[in-house]
């Protein structure tokens, strides 16, 4: 290990070790979860880096210089939830500002800058990212962001990052890249320029759909306003949330490698089904965002939507009609996930620019045996 961060290692070592040094008092080779709202200090005006559970707590610090680690920057910041993350790093602006954001990101991430922020004075234009001229000419003088969701939930979109931060950074503005579907080890976002990285800790990281949880990763400085911001809001993620996501994270490459596994094989099985009209997967050689996938990617992931031929209501259909996929939102887990984003997931971008086709659906292909799940899907479609 060359620097506290162990740069010089491996993903899963990083993912495995940083941060999570055996407790020194009593030897435990796994982070304790420090259920605890306070700290004692030895006298007053002095303390042990630990003073109140909001602005500070040891599970918390590990899983933030985990997550550090493993987006290579220089610090990371924890919150109760994506959405909370995303919600601090808009806080960073003032009324005025200008943001301009991917056509089809989460519908939560929309929502929030719609109806929340807007309301506060900070306007965001949503654009196909894809179009590095419709980007260009949505910037103002007073864009600060540029909003990137690369796969995009839930059209698994890819967009060119490396692109965007330089179209960023000419207009004085960053890049803010939502990693949450790619994960970091599939796609490093720091190194191909973006500023800050957004994850819902509640999909890939975590990994078990057992918790709910949110992380920035960033530059030192930027860490240390988005800390103050932690501690003066207070979206906190608790202890027992930190333990499970960190314990998640430790499983998180062996995880993806199966996750691209099974998603590319029901991928290819359903894009040769004539009872499916089109496959949005990145994997796929004939996905608009294949390419670009390859050069920015290690893996195209573990999600798939697909429209089947028939409509809304067969769309519906197959959801309710699997059983090892259970019909819910969210994603991540090591569990098959299948839903409908226009109704669910996606339902509060209905009547906006962001809205998504009616009959697309959804899968979070899980690490289950993927001729279980080919079979599930098979026996959907047949009704
Ligand atoms: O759910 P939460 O932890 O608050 O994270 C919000 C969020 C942020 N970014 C992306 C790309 C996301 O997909 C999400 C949450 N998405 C779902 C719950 C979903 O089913 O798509």
């Amino acid at each position: 290990m060359t620097d506290s961060r162990g740069s010089d290692q491996g993903f899963s070592t990083r993912a495995i070790h940083v941060g999570q040094e055996p407790d020194p008092r009593t030897g435990a080779v796994i982070v304790p979860i420090y259920q605890t709202s306070t700290f004692a200090q030895p006298a007053v005006g002095q303390h042990l880096g630990y003073e109140y559970a909001r602005t500070g707590n040891p599970t918390r610090t590990a899983l933030q210089e985990c997550l550090a680690s493993l987006e290579g920057t220089e610090a990371a910041v924890c919150f109760a939830s994506g959405l909370a993350a995303e919600d601090a790093v808009i806080r960073l602006l003032t009324p005025g500002d200008h943001i301009v954001c991917a056509n089809d990101v989460y519908g939560g991430t929309w929502r929030q800058l719609d109806q929340v922020h807007r309301r506060f004075g900070i306007e965001s234009t949503p654009v196909d990212m894809t179009d590095l001229d419709a980007v260009a000419a949505a910037f103002r003088p007073t864009t600060r962001y540029l909003w990137a969701e690369t796969p995009s939930n839930p059209l698994l979109k890819i967009l060119d990052l490396a692109a965007l931060a330089q179209l960023a950074h000419e207009r004085g503005a960053w890049l803010v890249a939502d990693n949450t579907f790619a994960t970091p080890y599939l796609q490093q976002p720091t190194a191909l320029g973006a500023d800050i990285i957004i994850h819902s800790t509640t999909k890939y990281l975590g990994g078990h759909s057992d918790v709910v949880g949110g992380a920035v990763c960033t530059d030192a400085a930027t860490a240390s306003d988005l800390a103050f911001l932690q501690n003066a809001v207070g979206a906190v993620p608790g202890p027992f949330d930190n333990f499970l996501t960190l314990r998640g994270i430790k499983t998180l490459g062996v995880r993806m490698d199966r996750h691209v596994v099974n998603a590319m094989r029901i991928a290819e099985v359903l894009e040769a089904d004539p009872r499916v009209e089109a496959v949005h997967y990145p994997g796929l050689p004939s996905d608009p965002g294949h390419d670009l996938a390859k050069r920015q990617m290690t893996g195209a992931g573990g999600m798939v939507s697909f429209r089947p031929t028939g409509g809304a209501e067969t769309a519906a259909r197959v959801c309710q009609g699997t059983e090892l996929f259970f019909l819910a939102e969210s994603l991540g887990g090591v569990e098959s996930l299948i839903e409908v984003p226009g109704i669910m997931t996606h339902a509060s971008v209905a009547g906006t620019p962001l809205e998504v086709p009616d009959d697309l659906v959804r899968l979070s292909v899980g690490i289950e045996d993927v001729d279980d799940l080919l079979a599930d899907l098979d026996r959907a479609l047949a009704g």
